[in-house]
């Protein structure tokens, strides 16, 4: 694998736009490093989209929507597309794998296992739903038939985060083209390879115009984007400010949004759950893809009987995780995104002591290594939910444990946050779970189980975790607009008007 990552990185790739079918020419209107966060090096030039790359985009996709082949294909062509995207990542998986390792740092063993296959399996997964998925038809007044049909709703703006690249954007990808849409993909700056490599591995596979990319900083390409007349909606996964900042160029536009936010999840274990399987599942939802997560589940509640077991237990693996190279077998936890990311990790540490949390295991930069942003995996013990390291999104490595006497105190704590993204709750009660599942105010609630993504049910938050649910009907409901149609099956009675004698 090293040998990948060696021909991968040899020279810096060129990151530049996709539009109407071909690779935009790289000009160096303004271009920037992409860097490896493991060895802090420059692995491609992003050569970034201005606006008039941006507009070409749109107009692109415009016109593959309006008057392309695209919005007349029928399902079994769309599907011969999706299953074509679906292969030809698989085909080119080691790679996509590596490359994502390289640009995250998160390990090879989580982007092979789990980033790679599910960016393949949305492709595989909307090309099945469309053949099943439809309207409804209302015959219930005798004289009427109501059909709600969904069109496409033209062309869609798809903007993906750096903590999941290909998987995330995959997800809007499959949903757009599926419902007969042309789209513009605009990667996190941070992390353009693999979104960049998957439109150089699938040329040819869709008509011209009807998938386009545009590469380049929020503020520039992303600004220019959101802003256009020509698109319809935005699907955005990324920061809630940014996406506050988004919906608020929208409403000018009065254009459909799709956010999917931060979350700052509760993970409540009751003192009857199967602790090793708690214990396995707090370590993975809060370390996992280097705990930059929107689901994490890192603000643990235990149960008092049970939390000075727990304390220990979950401390001792924590500073047992192996942090290092994420390309090596074996490398559990790697580098942070950039630099801001690490110090983002150590001014929460810090203010976690200030608020007087009791720090459990790492709280420092991770020293043991001569380049990287390393921080070490941290868990802190807090007293109550107020602290800043339970109320705000850290995405990082670090979990916050509070310790709670009772149902009814842990679902007020655990819902006293700006955020709705995921519960999780673990129980052998059935009732108990079934009481706390409901009460979460949150788009996803696990009950003894560790992540799951199933795509067949929405995924989306409430509050401040976002607008809209990605997944199935969600995605329908995000990539078409509802039409109804009326029609009359019988003559129906109106009032004649103007018929008055002058
Ligand atoms: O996200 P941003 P960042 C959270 C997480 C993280 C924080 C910031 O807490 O620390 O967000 O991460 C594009 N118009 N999540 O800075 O800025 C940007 O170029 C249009 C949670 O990466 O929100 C990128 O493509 N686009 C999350 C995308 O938006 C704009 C995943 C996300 O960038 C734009 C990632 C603008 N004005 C971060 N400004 C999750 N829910 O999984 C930026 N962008």
């Amino acid at each position: 694998m090293s040998k990948l990552r060696d021909e991968l990185t040899r020279k810096p790739l060129r990151i530049s736009g996709y539009v109407n079918g071909a690779f935009t020419e790289p000009k160096a209107v303004e271009e920037m490093p992409v860097i490896d966060p493991t060895t802090e090096q420059r692995v491609a030039t992003l050569y970034e989209s201005s606006a008039h790359e941006v507009d070409r985009a749109v107009l692109s996709a415009r016109a593959a929507f309006d008057k392309g082949p695209w919005g007349r294909a029928t399902v079994a062509e769309r599907q011969a597309a999706l299953m074509a995207i679906h292969d030809a990542i698989l085909a080119h998986a080691d790679e996509l794998a590596m490359l994502e390792t390289i640009n995250t740092g998160i390990p090879l063993s989580q982007t092979r296992a789990v980033h790679i296959p599910r960016a393949a399996y949305n492709f595989r997964f909307f090309g099945e739903y469309i053949n099943q998925s439809g309207g409804d038809v209302f015959t219930q007044e005798p004289g009427l038939m109501s059909i709600v049909t969904f069109e496409p709703i033209g062309v869609c703006a798809l903007i993906g985060p750096w903590n999941m690249p290909l998987g995330l954007t995959a997800m809007k990808i499959a949903g757009a083209l599926a419902f007969g849409n042309a789209c513009v993909v605009k990667p996190s700056e941070l992390t353009p390879l693999t979104v960049t490599r998957l439109f150089e591995i699938i040329a040819g596979v869709l008509p011209h115009g009807v998938m386009n990319l545009v590469n380049g900083r929020g503020q520039v390409t992303g600004t220019a984007l959101v802003s256009h007349p020509g698109i319809d909606m935005v699907s955005f996964t990324g920061g809630t400010v940014t996406g506050a900042a988004i919906l608020g160029t929208l409403a000018k536009g009065i254009k459909g949004s799709a956010m999917e936010l931060g979350g700052k999840s509760a993970n409540i274990v009751f003192a009857d759950a199967d602790f090793d399987r708690a214990i396995d599942a707090a370590l993975m939802s809060s370390f996992m893809n280097n705990g930059q997560m929107c689901l994490a589940g890192s603000r643990i509640f235990v149960e008092r009987s049970i939390a000075d077991r727990f304390v220990d237990t979950f401390t001792r693996r924590v500073k047992a995780l192996r942090i290092g190279d994420p390309t090596l077998q074996g490398t559990e936890i790697g580098p942070m995104i950039n630099h801001a990311q690490r110090e983002r990790m150590a001014r929460y540490a810090q203010s976690g002591l200030a608020e007087g949390a009791t720090l459990l295991a790492g709280g420092e930069r991770y020293s043991k290594v001569n380049a990287g942003y390393y921080f070490e995996p941290t868990a802190m013990l807090a007293p109550t939910n107020a602290l800043s390291i339970c109320q705000e999104e850290i995405f990082g490595p670090f979990a916050a444990i509070q310790v709670f006497d009772d149902e009814e105190e842990v679902i007020g704590r655990a819902n006293d946050s700006d955020f709705g993204l995921v519960g999780y709750v673990w129980t052998q009660d059935l009732q108990r779970s079934m009481r706390t599942a409901s009460a979460l105010r949150t788009g996803t609630v696990l009950v003894n189980t560790p992540i799951v993504r199933d795509l067949r049910t929405g995924f989306g938050g409430y509050k401040q975790s976002g607008l809209g649910r990605e997944g199935a009907k969600g995605s329908q409901a995000m990539f078409t607009e509802m039409k109804t149609t009326i029609i009359a099956r019988e003559p129906r009675s109106m009032p004649r008007l103007g018929l008055a004698e002058a």
